[in-house]
């Protein structure tokens, strides 16, 4: 397949500053008509090349006039037409189908709405056109259809005219007045209802806000419309943007490729990023909901007014408004609590991915399908990258960075460079090293030896940093790793200040005066910059710092660090002091000045995967057996403590505020260790919390943790979930999710059994996820002796590819971790990547990451 590479960019050969779009709007047969005003840019004799993906012309004219035969063809897809001079107008005519388009990508149907996804390159599905972010133009959309199907019908922009049509039909027309990339446009066609709102933003213009749901999911759209609202708020609070349009409008459809997307004035969201209410939607549901419509509410700045020269960078959009929405739900919530959250799904997602043979720069060098670069590394660590940026200049500069980047490249498309450099010089900063986050993949490791001498007073924080080979970068350079260290006085417990150490050498040493005593290392502190640390701290000394560490990150991560020695100890059949663990834990949930949503994090165990990491050759046997014990032992030792926190967090009527979400969180946690204690009512008081929850987040918390047993109570509750919900697509996701999670011995049977059950569906992406990627990331059942789990996913992948690539090669990663584990297991995964490549008529995006996987 055709290997795209960063080196090769060049400027566009025509640009396309207007384009007027006519849809005749029908399911089965939807006819485009396009007209572009094109311009020749720059000295040259090219033809005009214009996109298309399964586009058949039916009519071509230049300047009015049909083309000759001779004056076209088509080169895989793409219209290419000779043109004469520097400024034309082009005509195409296509016709596509959407209710056939089970991609979801370009124009397609779902639940009888007709809507749009074109970011990567959806656009070139639904009309002939350079399909490429710097290509941007001014749109004017008209849209005709059935009114009694389609009675509303939106696209970007401001809406201008409206009318009736004979034949039942009506039309509409919007139009965009800021130049935009093709990837930006959508258009949405149905019977939908409106929660209508109004924002007046800081220059005192009013903006017509409008959530569209379907009738009966409108009581669901009240957290999404205070969320919006807060973000609109916030970012002319933080970041001096304000909104540009007088309409916003955020449409909600079930079957969606990934969360949400961010196209101007008229962002069609994954209905589960959408509707929450008390009953159906989980704590993480209702902050999911707020993070992803601040997200795509950012992106108008972030990625919209200044968007992607190509999509080499992505994360210049992704990562900074990543690091946009991150910090707008700390300050919505807990900034403690939030970090750890991020972090967590960092290291589970992103330093994987950055250890696996998927392993990629934030700015990649070579895509084959674009699809598959929408990832942790370009994401999160490219938020990371931001932070790190954001720390080094503090507030102040930061601020005058982005000030400078959004001034200087408003209405263009940006590269990462031009990020940075705005950094440099609104923030008076050198970043010329940091420059190689962008350029070098793979989580740099440091390992920090601190050493006291008694005699000098003196202390010596020794700092080695090295950065793992990874798929084309063999040889890796130092990084400049901002690391916020602090030294704690052992006897005092104080903490004698904090500093920013810049490691930038291989190799570095830092002296610090006036210790008599040996004090405690507390490093990277808030998680200040995205690597792995190893240190020469004792237990004791972690335990110290799970009691004192004043920055909560830190502390939490002392708690951590404490239970993975203990847990990989145990696993490598050493005797490992478990009392420390039990006793920071006892004293993190007895602490009453701690907020008990930081306390259930902290005392809550690494995760299966989280231990895999720390191992030479992961071993998900004996990982479980290790953890499941741990686990055990705390519920018994500390039984009476989980009984009185279980029965104190009880509320007695729903609230969503950050102390009533706290206690449902410790609430949760304190039901696993009571169940994991093998108390004979384990069972009945999880039982007891489902049937009596008035809420989702401990109804399936409660589900859980009996869905990890096998008593009679889990049967009971599972088929009380499903006959509750059945009807309710997002709320039956989590029946299939739970189960595909649990600690169960048969998960992988059950599993199997699920994939053939009535309600299971490879049409719909939240579906497959609930049941294919939840078990895919269920280390336990999915890396089963027998390779069944394998069987099941590559299964999976085979079918969906047919259907729906960009979903199907999500899957894959896992897979593709074959060289982390024992060979046995590493051969029964690679035969299945085998299979899967055999597959006749594989889409470029299974392809790309199975081929990539094998090597
Ligand atoms: N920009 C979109 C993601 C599009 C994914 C295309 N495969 C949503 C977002 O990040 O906000
Ligand atoms: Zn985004």
């Amino acid at each position: 397949p055709h290997v795209v590479r960063r080196e090769d960019y060049r400027p566009p050969d025509w640009l396309v500053p207007d384009i007027a779009l006519d849809f005749d709007l029908d399911a089965a047969a939807t006819r485009v008509h396009a007209t572009l005003s094109v311009t020749r840019n720059g000295d040259h004799d090219r033809p005009l090349k214009l996109d298309g993906d399964g586009l058949l012309p039916l009519e071509i004219r230049v300047d009015g006039n049909p083309v000759a035969a001779d004056l076209w063809s088509m080169d895989s897809g793409a219209l290419v037409i000779a043109l004469p001079d520097a400024v034309h107008i082009v005509e195409t005519l296509v016709e596509i189908a959407p209710q056939d388009n089970s991609k979801l990508m370009g124009l397609y149907a779902s639940g009888g709405l007709l809507c749009t996804q074109c970011e990567a390159e959806g656009f070139r599905r639904i009309t002939f056109f350079p399909d490429r972010p710097d290509v941007l133009s001014r749109y004017s959309v008209r849209m005709a259809a059935d009114k009694a199907l389609y009675p509303v019908l939106l696209a970007n922009g401001d809406p201008v005219e409206q009318g009736e049509l004979p034949g039942g039909r009506h039309w509409a027309r919007w139009n965009d007045p800021f130049p935009k990339p093709c990837y930006l446009f959508a258009l949405v066609a149905g019977d939908l209802a409106c929660n209508a709102d109004r924002f007046v933003t800081m220059s005192g213009r009013e903006v017509q806000l409008g959530i569209w749901v379907r009738e009966a999911d409108l009581p669901r759209t009240a957290h999404a419309m205070q969320a919006l609202r807060n973000s609109m708020a916030w970012d002319e609070r933080v970041y001096g943007r304000e909104y540009d349009l007088d309409v916003f409008n955020i449409v909600a459809v079930a079957d969606f490729n990934f969360g949400a997307m961010e196209n101007k004035g008229l962002n069609i969201f994954n209905s589960r990023y959408i509707l929450a209410d008390p009953e159906t939607a989980t704590d993480i549901d209702y902050d999911g909901v707020e993070g992803v419509v601040a997200h795509e509410y950012f992106h108008n700045w972030s990625g919209n007014r200044v968007t992607c020269r190509d999509w080499f960078q992505l994360s210049l959009k992704e990562g900074f408004t990543v690091f946009r929405d991150q910090n707008f739900s700390a300050d919505m919530g807990s900034h403690a609590v939030k970090r750890i959250e991020d972090v967590r799904i960092l290291r589970a997602a992103q330093f994987q991915e950055d250890s696996g043979p998927l392993a990629h720069p934030v700015r990649p060098e070579s895509y084959m399908e674009i699809s598959n670069f929408y990832t942790a590394t370009i994401y999160n660590k490219g938020a990371e990258l931001i932070r790190m940026m954001a720390l080094m200049l503090g507030p102040e500069r930061f601020r005058a960075g982005t000030d400078l980047y959004f001034d200087r490249h408003d209405g263009e498309a940006a590269t990462c460079e031009d990020f940075v450099r705005a950094m440099e010089e609104g923030g008076e900063i050198d970043l010329g090293q940091f420059r190689l986050w962008y350029e070098q993949a793979g989580t740099p490791h440091v390992r920090a030896l601190l050493t006291h001498d008694p005699v000098a007073r003196s202390v010596t924080l020794l700092l080695e940093q090295t950065v793992p080979p990874t798929p084309g970068q063999p040889e890796k350079r130092p990084m400049a790793i901002p690391l916020r260290t602090a030294l704690f006085d052992p006897e005092t417990g104080e903490n004698r200040g904090d500093e920013l150490l810049m490691l930038t050498e291989a190799r570095q040493s830092f002296t610090f005066q006036g210790w008599t005593a040996a004090p405690i290392l507390s490093i990277n502190r808030g998680f200040s910059a995205p690597v792995i640390v190893e240190t020469n701290r004792s237990q004791a000394d972690l335990a110290f710092l799970s009691a004192h560490d004043d920055d909560p990150f830190a502390r939490y991560e002392a708690m951590q660090q404490l239970m993975v020695n203990v847990l990989v100890g145990r696993i490598g059949g050493q005797a490992v002091d478990e009392d420390a663990v039990i006793a920071a834990i006892r004293n993190a949930a007895t602490d009453p000045l701690l907020d008990p949503a930081f306390v259930a994090e902290a005392i809550r165990l690494p995760s299966e995967a989280y231990l895999g990491d720390q191992m030479a050759v992961v071993d998900p046997d004996a990982i479980h057996a290790a953890r499941d014990a741990l686990q055990r032992r705390i519920g018994a030792e500390l039984e009476p403590l989980w009984r009185d926190i279980h029965a104190r967090t009880r509320a007695n009527a729903f609230a969503l505020s950050s102390v009533a979400k706290g206690a449902r969180k410790l609430r949760n946690t304190a039901l696993l260790y009571l169940a994991a204690s093998g108390a004979v009512d384990g069972p009945t008081v999880a039982f007891g919390q489902f049937s009596e929850a008035d809420n989702m987040t401990e109804r399936q918390a409660a589900l859980a943790t009996l869905a990890n047993g096998t008593s009679a109570e889990r049967e009971a509750a599972l088929d009380i979930f499903y006959n509750r919900y059945r009807d309710d697509a997002l709320t039956l996701d989590k029946w299939f999710q739970t189960q595909a999670f649990a600690f169960h011995p048969d998960t992988v049977d059950l599993v199997e059994e699920l994939g053939r059950h009535k309600d299971f569906t490879l049409t719909n992406p939240n579906r497959v996820r609930a049941l294919y990627g939840a078990f895919a990331g269920n280390q336990w059942a999915f890396h089963h002796p027998s390779g069944k789990g394998y069987r099941l996913v590559a299964d999976c992948i085979i079918a969906l590819d047919k259907l729906n690539p960009q979903t199907a090669a999500r899957l894959v990663p896992p897979l593709g971790r074959w060289k982390r584990f024992d060979e046995p297991r590493a051969a029964l995964m690679r035969a299945e990547l085998q299979r899967i490549l055999l597959e006749p008529g594989l889409s470029k995006d299974v392809t790309e990451q199975v081929s990539k996987s094998l090597e």
